[in-house]
């Protein structure tokens, strides 16, 4: 407790000679709930933390060296200098990466004790997982998500809510209408204990009890325990702010009085004391002498881990490349699917399928038919908690397993936001490479049968804006086959879009495991007066439109990018030098996506060529549910013909004479 009053307290001394340009949170004051909880882990436990983590990541045994350079801002930091304060990290002590976003982690946390529960299974021993959070975190959904979620599988986990009754400068009696945090957990069906004076031996009583409870019988997790504290400093920074109005001074020299390492130091003798005192600030010296010497990173370490590597090569001897008929099979999309996913879980046990309805009787339209053999630890359902799950997938992935979270929709996916964008993509280069996110998101973009405003969102552009995710929107059963597994074994986190209006498209897929081959895409039909770059579903309709083009002579490229992130730039910059004209049809709204950066990047990487640029995309509104406005608010191919004619400078073409079937439109009845 010593070393974590005087750490804090050290940083709090230099910081104002600006030596760490980062946000500190401290958390002096509160250091008896980290010791008492942590004194009773073994190194193998894991503990995961809020952004005020001195203590706790101090208490598990974090190296201090890395952690005060890292605060530092040095490469030799326990994140090279990319995690400052809020996101330390040291899995070699069972400590998980911390993160600023309150909430975030408990979901995570919660997915590392699921992979935790199945690492027991095999070993025979159980390890348990501390999440700490404060008050203010428990009034997030994400909160009651997780503890619902935990509760339901019987997590080996401890809940751990550091009540300091603030939230930056608001008192919990304006945040929450009663004091019965606890009460309000029990509900799950789990048992709680609260601690409300701060004592360091009730505390780490009740935690001795709570570990060995989980250890020794773990279907009675997860447990919730709720610590009354109290933060001396500042909510940010490092200095005392003790006579801003939220404070109740009263509580403070409450707090002040009940001083838990005052109260352990008159415990000791006076020489124990002083030694102890000695060791402590040797060691902090030491670290600031290993932070100063430390050197600050560069331009090199600037794109280091932005991206996970692959654990191996790939291994297929015929990857990529075109299979003969008969080692082949005519297959439905979402058949290819389920293969995908089926071939890698016979080959990885790591792998694992869940969502909302992923094991009902319509299993996700046919795509996790099959997938029941695995057993229920393998394939289940989830709670109505797409924010939590998809914490839980990271929390999962980021232990080892391979998960493959499904939504039935992409809209859905805007509830999990944070966890993809804020964590997901960002946890390797957060934590510099010290653990990867080997996540694949299946996300359903729906169309036709009044889908409307929010079920029908294609949101691609916005996820591959983000550095450190992938995504795929593959156009056929083969493409579909071979990206899942590519995406599977990725160690990224991607995001798998597939059109609903695919599901039932046939073509032939390879009987046998392989894998496309990520950020690379295809020529669908060659040409030579126009290149049209079509994303997913629009990879049909821009074909349909290239055959009725060359009805009036004119012969269109057509090309699936197949992965909108990575690009494959060189195949569409080769076949636009070649036509010197472009057209984007993207399966999403034109304005800041996908296809504003596909004409950018030719535009650039093809300066001294002329070129002529369209794009098309959905109408510039919210899908609307009536087939009359929905048939114009997608582009179609007689559409996209009039486009390239108008772009050739040829006259008009009625199409409507021309007969155009198409299937799966036709085909589709709904109701979803
Ligand atoms: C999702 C989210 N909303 C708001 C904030 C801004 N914020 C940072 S800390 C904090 C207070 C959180 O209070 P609590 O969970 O009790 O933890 P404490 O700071 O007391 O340790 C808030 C609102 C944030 N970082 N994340």
């Amino acid at each position: 407790m010593l070393l974590i009053r005087k750490f804090e307290e050290k940083i709090a001394e230099v910081y104002h000679t600006d030596v760490i340009k980062s946000p500190v949170h401290l958390s002096i004051g509160q250091e008896a709930v980290a010791v008492g909880i942590c004194d009773v882990l073994a190194k193998d436990d894991i503990v995961s933390n809020t952004y005020r983590c001195h203590a706790t990541h101090i208490a598990k045994g974090g190296n201090l060296n890395k952690m005060m350079a890292e605060l530092y801002g040095k490469k030799d930091g326990c994140a090279g200098g990319k995690a400052g304060s809020m996101h330390l990290i040291d899995m070699e002590h069972g400590i998980m990466g911390a993160s600023a976003v309150v909430g975030t982690t408990i979901p995570v946390a919660t997915g590392y004790s699921l992979a935790l529960k199945r690492e027991a299974k095999k070993t025979g021993k159980q390890r348990v997982l501390v999440s700490f959070f404060g008050d203010g975190a428990t009034e997030e959904g994400c909160f009651s998500e997780a503890i619902n979620f935990a509760a339901l599988h019987k997590l080996p986990m401890i809940f751990l809510c550091e009540n300091n009754k603030l939230a930056i400068h608001n008192p919990i009696e304006r945040r929450q209408p009663t004091n019965q945090i606890c009460e309000r957990i029990a509900t799950y069906g789990i048992k709680t204990y609260r601690v409300t004076d701060g004592d360091i031996f009730k505390i780490r009583e009740v935690a001795e009890n709570a570990v060995k409870e989980l250890k020794n019988n773990p279907e009675n997790g997860p447990i919730f325990i709720e610590c009354f504290t109290y933060r001396y400093r500042e909510h940010v920074g490092p200095t005392e702010d003790l006579n801003e109005e939220y404070r109740d001074l009263g509580e403070y020299k409450k707090w002040l009085a009940n001083d838990q390492i005052n109260r352990l130091s008159e415990m000791l003798e006076v020489e124990d004391l002083e030694e102890i005192n000695t060791q402590v600030v040797k060691e902090i010296q030491d670290s600031i002498n290993f932070a100063e010497k430390s050197e600050f990173p560069g331009e090199k370490e600037l794109y280091q881990n932005v991206l996970a590597p692959r654990d191996n090569k790939p291994t297929e001897k015929k990857l990529n490349i075109q299979h003969s008929k008969k080692d082949q099979k005519l297959i439905r999309y979402v058949d290819a699917i389920a293969q995908g996913c089926i071939s890698e879980m016979e080959r990885d046990e790591k792998v694992f399928v869940f969502g909302l309805d992923v094991d009902d009787h319509k299993k996700i339209q046919d795509s996790t038919a099959g997938i029941e053999k695995f057993g229920s630890d393998r394939l289940f359902g989830t709670p109505l908690s797409e924010d939590a799950m998809t914490g839980v997938a990271v929390g999962a992935a980021m232990y080892g397993l391979r998960p493959i979270h499904v939504h039935i929709r992409m809209d859905f996916m805007t509830l999990a936001a944070n966890q993809l964008i804020n964590m997901a993509a960002k946890a390797h280069y957060m934590y510099n490479g010290v653990l990867s996110v080997p996540l694949v998101v299946r996300a359903m973009i729906g169309r036709s049968w009044g889908q409307g405003a929010q079920h029908s969102q294609a949101l691609h552009s916005l996820f591959a804006h983000i550095p450190g995710m992938r995504v795929v929107a593959p156009s056929n059963a083969h493409d579909a086959k071979g990206c899942m597994i590519a995406s599977i074994r990725d160690n990224n986190p991607v995001i798998f879009m597939e059109h609903r209006l695919l599901c039932n498209s046939k073509s032939y897929v390879p009987t046998e495991s392989f894998e496309m081959e990520i950020g690379k895409g295809r020529v669908i039909k060659e040409g030579k007066d126009i290149t049209i770059v079509a994303i997913s579903h629009m990879t049909l309709e821009a074909t349909r439109a290239a055959h009725h083009l060359e009805s009036v002579g004119v012969s269109a490229e057509v090309i699936d990018p197949i992965w909108i992130n990575p690009l494959d730039i060189d195949l569409i910059k080769k076949s636009v030098a070649k036509t010197g004209k472009i057209l984007v049809v993207d399966n999403g709204w034109v304005e800041f996506g996908v296809s504003a950066e596909i004409i950018t990047k030719i535009c650039e990487e093809l300066p001294n060529t002329k070129i002529q640029i369209a794009r098309m995309g959905f109408a510039p509104t919210t899908c609307p549910t009536t087939r009359s406005l929905e048939d114009l608010f997608y582009p179609n191919s007689k559409t996209i013909s009039n486009k390239i004619c108008a772009m050739l400078g040829r006259e008009k073409i009625n199409w409507e004479k021309i007969n155009v079937i198409n299937e799966e439109l036709e085909e589709f009845k709904g109701p979803f």
